[in-house]
């Protein structure tokens, strides 16, 4: 991951309207100081610094943080910046941060998320959501580091990672915005993508008074059951000498040529990005060496390798006939190849069967089966699947959801999101056009897991894939204008740069449309404008 903090976002911080707030500090460095000696519930004070815009934090210096990548943070406004510990338990316990503007609050407060199965505090996100004016806090999900081995011996730190730690770190939060700023935040947010965007359903279903509006990406929904779909991948393509592998090469210059072959014109152009992917029915057959012939690498695949290939892209059934996840879909292949299908056991998923599912360091993830699923997903720790169709306490909070999943993501099937969708629209028995009030769902073709991929992927998501804080091109902005200002997103716009560099200039905007609409070109020819394309 590239945590890069190249990005200023001081100038585009003139553009964003303040809201109406008392909280304007005469002394914000002095008040920042003086909440060293707050005392909160079940919270210890670690430290606490008043930072000009432009510092370059040094988060090794604070915190041994190897394994989740963050060595330093540069922070685009001046911000009072707490560092805290909370008990959760007798055993268990949040590292929890606010990073509180000095002078450029909005009245906003906002919580971001995790990822994966860490602890980590995202602090790119804090420098993002800081540097455009909420009060933001983060926390580390009651773990330090990028896996999952803390929750071996204690349920404790399960609980946290499964719905405690957020809901503390916001708890705790906006307390401290209110002691800060001397009043309360007007308006309370979520911004959060895979874990974190389960993170951000789990407020929605459970705690509906948390925020007015949830910005939820590639949400690791039905998370007992998406640790077996991972696992899934290592038992049916195995390792290289088995004669279902499937090579890195055979993945991009085979497999996924066919798929484009087969599913990229359905949209309307043949442009390598498959809008829709649910519509794409990928045959592996087609790739099927001639009979006697040995499979070849560069120009076909085996017979075992053809079925492996084809059950990745079927949907994944239990041992009670019950849908486990849905299939991975087409399109994403490139990619997930290095992190599936090729890559040997997914640690994230051995993690949860290990540390949590099965109490045993040494189960072996070769010998996963769906009977391993079943005793999973009867688990479901802490409520960890976050699989509630009522949402009905949210919405009646008026409460805004934005659900985004990109249509490339090599992680989290993308496929899982309408599952997900349909079932919210069945649960409490409204239409799409009812279910527009207050739940969004847009679905952004050729981006990746949360960022990335070979479409118009820059939607201001995250602190490396903002090109503007124009609402439309910038999902938190555009959260904060549909709560704030009725303005409810049609489409959400999405950007490319050449070579995903910005210096050599734009490549492609796409409007992403809301589901249950899919993107058609019109006008093949100028597919990269945004006007060539129509959601119907
Ligand atoms: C911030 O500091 C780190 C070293 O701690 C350095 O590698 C990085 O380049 C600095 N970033 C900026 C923008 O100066
Ligand atoms: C996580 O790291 C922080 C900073 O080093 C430390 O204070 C905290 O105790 C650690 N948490 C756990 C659960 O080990
Ligand atoms: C403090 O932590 C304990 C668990 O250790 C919990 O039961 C209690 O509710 C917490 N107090 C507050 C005010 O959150
Ligand atoms: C639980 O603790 C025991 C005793 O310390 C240790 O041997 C075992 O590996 C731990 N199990 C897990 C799953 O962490
Ligand atoms: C891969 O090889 C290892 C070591 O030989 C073996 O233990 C494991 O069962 C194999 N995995 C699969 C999925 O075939
Ligand atoms: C693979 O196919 C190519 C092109 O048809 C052919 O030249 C080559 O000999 C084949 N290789 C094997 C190992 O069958
Ligand atoms: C998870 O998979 C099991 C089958 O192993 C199935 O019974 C269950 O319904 C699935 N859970 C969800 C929420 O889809
Ligand atoms: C997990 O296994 C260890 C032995 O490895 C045992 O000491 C411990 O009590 C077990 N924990 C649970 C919750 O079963
Ligand atoms: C959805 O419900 C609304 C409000 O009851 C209704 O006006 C609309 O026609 C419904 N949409 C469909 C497709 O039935
Ligand atoms: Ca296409």
């Amino acid at each position: 991951m590239n945590f890069s903090t190249s990005l200023f976002l001081t100038p585009l911080l003139a553009l964003i309207t303040k809201a109406e707030s008392s909280g304007i500090l005469t002394d914000p460095s002095a008040t920042c100081l003086s909440l060293s000696t707050l005392s909160l519930p079940n919270t210890t004070i670690n430290f606490v610094n008043y930072l000009p815009a432009g510092t370059n934090i040094s988060l090794s210096q604070d915190y041994d943080l190897d394994s989740c990548g963050y060595v330093s943070q540069v922070i685009s406004v001046d911000l009072c910046r707490v560092a805290m510990e909370v008990k959760t338990s007798e055993r268990s316990a949040i590292t929890l941060e606010a990073w509180l503007p000095g002078t450029e609050w909005t009245g906003r407060f906002l919580s971001t998320g995790n990822g994966g199965v860490s602890g980590c505090i995202q602090y790119d996100d804090m420098a993002y959501t800081s540097g455009l004016g909420f009060a933001t806090v983060g926390a580390n999900n009651g773990h330090n580091g990028t896996r999952g081995i803390a929750f071996g011996n204690n349920t404790d730190v399960v609980h946290d990672f499964a719905d405690r730690s957020m809901h503390t770190g916001v708890v705790i939060g906006k307390q401290i915005t209110e002691e800060y700023y001397g009043s309360a935040h007007k308006k309370s947010y979520y911004l959060g993508c895979s874990t974190g965007g389960r993170q951000g359903f789990k407020a929605v279903q459970t705690y509906p008074e948390d925020f007015d509006g949830v910005v939820a990406g590639a949400p690791a929904l039905n998370f007992p059951n998406l640790s077996s779909w991972s696992a899934l991948f290592y038992t049916l393509f195995g390792n290289a000498t088995d004669a279902s592998f499937v090579t890195v090469d055979q993945w991009s210059g085979l497999v996924h040529q066919e798929i484009l072959n087969q599913c990229d014109g359905i949209d309307g152009v043949v442009d390598g990005v498959i809008e829709d992917p649910e519509l794409c029915r990928f045959r592996p057959e087609a790739l099927l060496c001639a009979p006697g012939a040995a499979a070849n690498s560069t120009t076909c695949l085996g017979k075992e390798q053809v079925e492996a290939v084809r059950k990745a892209f079927s949907d994944y059934y239990g041992v009670d006939g019950k849908l486990i996840y849905p299939r991975m879909q087409p399109g994403s292949e490139v990619i997930a190849s290095r992190v599936y299908y090729t890559a040997g056991p997914f640690p994230y998923s051995s993690d949860w069967f290990r540390y949590v599912v099965y109490n045993d360091t040494t189960w072996d993830p070769a010998t996963y089966t769906i009977e391993d699923a079943k005793v999973s997903s009867d688990q479901n720790p802490f409520d960890i699947a976050t699989w509630h169709g009522d949402i009905s306490a949210f919405q009646n909070s008026g409460g805004k959801i934005l659900h985004y999943h990109g249509q490339m993501d090599a992680i989290i099937t993308s496929e899982n999101s309408p599952v997900y969708y349909n079932l919210v629209s069945r649960t409490v028995g409204l239409n799409s056009s009812q279910l527009d009030d207050f739940y969004r769902f847009f679905r952004v073709s050729g981006m990746g897991h949360c960022s990335g991929g070979d479409g118009a992927f820059m939607i201001g998501n995250q602190l490396e894939t903002v090109t503007s804080t124009d609402p439309q091109n910038n999902v938190l902005m555009r959260m904060v204008d549909w709560v704030e200002n009725g303005n409810a997103p049609e489409t959400i716009t999405g950007m490319k740069y050449v070579n995903n560099d910005k210096a050599q200039g734009v490549d492609m905007v796409r409007n992403h449309c809301k589901y249950p609409k899919r993107n058609t070109c019109v006008d093949p020819a100028n597919y990269k404008k945004p006007e060539a394309w129509k959601c119907v």
